[in-house]
């Protein structure tokens, strides 16, 4: 016997979109979810979408045998820039295996070795930035999250330096992204003719779409003038890789793709993962005193933490899970069904159809994690083992899971242990959580002050190594 999905009330052609906020989605959904259950259909005009959202559900779902990603209506429309990239390709398109697997040895956890130092050199633009402030001076925190993220990708990924700390204003080629992501979102709430409509909003999209072809096509082709310096970054393993399986290269084509998607994807997610933890850390005494126990342990003053040094983090590590399970920054994927197949028992779900995700009310199941659910405590992550399988999924799943996990909690363990190493940190407004949504989620308006922790700040760096062995030879 089939059961029913239960679906919230609709109203005719607007479907139920007049029951949830147009600007949080995802916290609508969360509210529907507690509302209708664990697996619900919500009707948008022209589509539905079914939503499964606890530990029971998402288990069969991540099956993959079953059910596989799916580039869902958000993806289709960042497509026109994200094109065959990983992110926004299907599993079946022959790009995807071949960037995957040419890719994944850059994102080993042996490769952060050699972005370490790279990624200390923005940390290190960030805290003496902070460290200049004046007394009352407070900090936009997402925006120098972004610009810390935004920066490590360019320098790490590209040998480019977009120099977000030294410019107001946001870098043109971020003008453009953010631009063009919050226009492939609108897109998703217009009903047929109204976006079509939209010519100047459509003119605006087609120009942010050519200024980020125009400035990733000129470092490609930088690259390949300048020809092979040894450059061991993610350009060149793209440039030079071959695939094991077909011994096939990229085609440049590809590589623009890729490159837009290693831009967005690496920085909006982590900026949004700092900020959120930051947040949890002015809120939550007790564990910003153990994270400062721990840091200064660790790293005391000896300066800008080493690669083997953040290894060590391991408390600030649970912090930053913390913070993904209470806000995955990522807050929804979507997959669909590779035959026909059963959920839950007696849920027909039938080849083709897709469920989404919901990863902010899976992290919020009680069955796992209790019925203290809001409360911030990294103490959960003490024991990853002891985490059920497909309970935290803030990189997805399976194989179609996020290739930068490791680059990005790498990134953040060093960026937040620097800044405890360095700040006190000052809720000075007592800011009120207000979640904000694009493609990814963020503590709009998250304001704080520092003061420094000791009297000579751990900012003095060494050079990197790489630089001064080239220099030498
Ligand atoms: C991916 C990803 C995911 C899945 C999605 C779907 O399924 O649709 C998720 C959930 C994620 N990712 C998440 C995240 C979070 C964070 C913090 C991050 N993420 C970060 C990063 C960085 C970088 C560089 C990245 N990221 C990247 C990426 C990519 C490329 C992808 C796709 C993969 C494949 O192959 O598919 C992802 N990412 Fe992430």
């Amino acid at each position: 016997n089939a059961r029913q999905i239960p679906s919230p009330k609709t109203y005719g052609p607007l479907g139920s979109l007049p029951l949830i906020d147009k600007e949080k989605m995802m916290q609508s959904f969360m509210k529907l979810a507690d509302e209708h259950g664990p697996i619900f259909q919500f009707q948008f005009p022209g589509r539905v979408s079914t939503i499964v959202s606890n530990h029971a559900l998402v288990s069969e779902v991540s099956d993959e045998t079953r059910f596989d990603k799916t580039v869902g209506p958000a993806l289709q429309n960042v497509k026109p820039f994200g094109g065959d990239g990983l992110f926004t390709s299907e599993t079946s398109e022959p790009n995807w295996k071949k960037a995957h697997n040419i890719l994944l040895p850059s994102f080993s956890q042996q490769a952060m070795k050699g972005y370490h130092d790279e990624m200390a050199d923005i940390a290190v633009q960030l805290v003496q930035k902070w460290s200049r402030l004046n007394d009352h001076e407070s900090i936009q925190v997402t925006d120098d999250m972004t610009r810390l993220t935004l920066d490590t990708i360019g320098l790490c990924g590209f040998n480019y330096r977009f120099n977000s700390f030294y410019r107001e204003e946001l870098h043109p080629f971020v003008q453009n992204m953010v631009r063009g992501l919050d226009e492939a979102m609108n897109q998703l709430q217009r009903v047929g003719l109204q976006d079509k409509l939209m010519l100047r909003k459509k003119r605006q999209f087609q120009q942010d779409i050519q200024g980020m072809f125009s400035l990733v096509d000129q470092l490609i082709q930088d690259r390949k003038e300048q020809g092979d310096q040894g450059e061991d970054d993610l350009l060149s393993h793209m440039l030079k890789g071959r695939d094991p399986e077909t011994g096939e290269k990229l085609s440049d084509e590809n590589i623009r793709f890729q490159i837009i998607t290693f831009l967005i994807a690496g920085h909006e997610t982590t900026s949004g993962l700092l900020s959120f933890a930051l947040h949890y850390l002015m809120k939550n005494p007790d564990v910003l005193e153990k994270a400062y126990a721990e840091v200064d342990e660790v790293l005391g003053d000896s300066g800008v933490p080493s690669y083997k040094q953040t290894k060590q983090l391991k408390y600030v590590r649970m912090i930053l899970n913390e913070a993904l399970r209470l806000w995955p920054t990522a807050p929804a994927f979507g997959l669909h069904a590779k035959e026909d197949t059963v959920i839950g028992g007696d849920i027909p779900i039938e080849q083709g159809q897709t469920v989404m995700v919901l990863l902010p009310q899976l992290h919020r199941d009680p069955a796992v994690w209790g019925e203290d659910v809001e409360a911030f405590k990294p103490e959960r992550f003490e024991d990853m083992k002891s985490i059920p399988q497909h309970a935290f999924k803030p990189f997805g799943n399976g194989q179609r899971a996020c290739i930068g996990q490791q680059f990005a909690m790498h990134e953040a363990t060093l960026v937040l242990g620097m800044l405890l190493q360095n700040f006190k940190f000052i809720d000075h407004d007592n800011y009120q959580l207000d979640v904000k949504e694009t493609l990814t989620l963020k503590p709009e308006g998250l304001t704080m002050r520092v003061q420094p922790r000791r009297s000579q700040m751990a900012f003095q760096m060494t050079a990197p190594k790489q630089e001064s062995d080239q220099k030498e030879s």
